[in-house]
Parts: structure tokens; C-alpha cells; sequence
């Protein structure tokens, strides 16, 4: 059931601030390092290859897109973090415009962070996990590319990896947007937070 709704998603728009954003109902947000694979779980969720433009060039959204799921249900992929190559100034304006986001965002349910299963939590990860708990933003943690870990260090790595981001490896979503796995399980939970 879940599966259909999210089929008819739309991009809705693509902008450089989050004040130009319309009001909505209700959203949710994918955070995460640049390249973690936000633009894929958005395709995967969708059941679609190209809705969300997928880039291997790390550090290429700097902008916030809006996917549609139905008519004021959004899912927002928020620009990545911790590209190596931007300039000082580029890094001022991703918090900016992430802050701004956050803050003026009535209709925000939940913020997902995803974390690189391969790459593991990064200090990044944590700042913005120590960050969103500071403000009291409600956040799942979804670790993407689980088909990168060989299923005999599956168990170890989740373990380390929930120690490191110091949470209940039951409380992590466990994905992978390029093999299909915990994606039903995700759009559930979206579906619950955007009463779908
Ligand atoms: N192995 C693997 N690769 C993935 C997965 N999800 C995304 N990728 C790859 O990671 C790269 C970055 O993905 P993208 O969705 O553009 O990341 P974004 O920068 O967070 O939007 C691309 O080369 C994807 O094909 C996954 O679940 N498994
Ligand atoms: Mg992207």
C-alpha cells in the first residue's frame, strides 16, 4: 500500500534558501554527509531511478530539494555536509541555510540523519546529531549502504557504529537504497511521521 503512494511522488522545487519555501503540512528531511547516498534513498523510496538527480561528484546539491509525496507531504534532501574541497565560506552558508531551515520549519516532523555504513560515523555525524538533540528536533538515524559490509562484519559494525553515534543499534534504521533492503520498513515509518 505504502509502496503505490510513494510511486506518484513529484519533485516539487528546488531552492537556494529555505525562506523561499512554501508552507506545507508536513515534511521530513534527509541530512547527511555529502555523498552518503541522500538523492538514492529518495529514488529508492520513490521506486524510481531518476527522480532525485544522483551525483558521483561528492559536494554537488547546495540546494534544498523538495520531493512531493502527495499534496503538501514533503520530503526535503537538505544539502550534505563535510565535502572536503568547499571554501570556508561555502561551509558558513550550509549552516546558515540548514539553521534557517530547521528553525522556520513548523510543519517538520523528523529530521533523518543517514550515516555511511562503509565510512562510519564521521564527527560531522555526531555535530549534527549533538546539534538536533540540543534543539529537540526529533531524528531517526538511517545508515545507508549496508550492501558495502560484508555479512560477517554485519554484526560487529553495527555494534561499533551504534556505540560511536551512542544509540541502541535497535534504534538505527539499517538500509541500503541501492539493494532495496529497509526500504519498505522506511517508507513506513515516513509514512507515519507525514500521516499518509
Ligand atoms: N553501494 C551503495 N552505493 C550507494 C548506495 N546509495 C547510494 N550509493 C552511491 O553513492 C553515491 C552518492 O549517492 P547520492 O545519492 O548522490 O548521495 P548524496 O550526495 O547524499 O545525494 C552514488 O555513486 C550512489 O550510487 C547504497 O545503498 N549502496
Ligand atoms: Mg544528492
Amino acid at each position: 500500500m505504502n509502496k503505490s503512494i510513494f510511486n506518484t511522488a513529484q519533485f516539487h522545487v528546488c531552492v537556494d534558501s529555505a525562506h523561499k519555501l512554501d508552507d506545507t503540512q508536513a515534511e521530513v528531511a534527509f541530512v547527511g554527509r555529502s555523498n552518503v547516498g541522500k538523492s538514492s534513498l529518495v529514488n529508492a523510496l520513490c521506486g524510481r531511478r531518476l527522480l532525485a538527480k544522483i551525483s558521483k561528484t561528492p559536494g554537488k546539491t547546495r540546494t534544498i530539494n523538495v520531493f512531493s509525496i502527495r499534496y503538501g507531504k514533503w520530503i526535503v534532501d537538505l544539502p550534505g555536509y563535510g565535502f572536503a574541497a568547499v571554501s570556508v565560506k561555502e561551509k558558513d552558508n550550509w549552516k546558515s541555510m540548514i539553521e534557517s531551515y530547521l528553525s522556520s520549519r513548523s510543519s517538520l516532523k523528523a529530521i533523518f540523519v543517514l550515516v555511511d555504513a562503509h565510512v562510519g560515523a564521521t564527527a560531522l555525524d555526531r555535530q549534527m546529531l549533538a546539534w538536533l538533540k540540543s534543539k529537540g528536533i526529533p531524528y531517526r538515524i538511517v545508515v545507508n549502504k549496508i550492501d558495502r559490509i560484508t555479512q560477517v562484519n554485519l554484526a560487529e559494525q553495527r555494534q561499533s557504529l551504534a556505540l560511536d553515534l551512542e544509540v541502541m543499534p535497535e534504534h538505527i534504521l539499517w538500509v541500503s537504497a541501492k539493494k532495496g533492503t529497509g526500504i519498505a520498513e522506511l517508507r513506513t515509518i515516513i509514512s507515519g511521521f507525514l500521516a499518509l
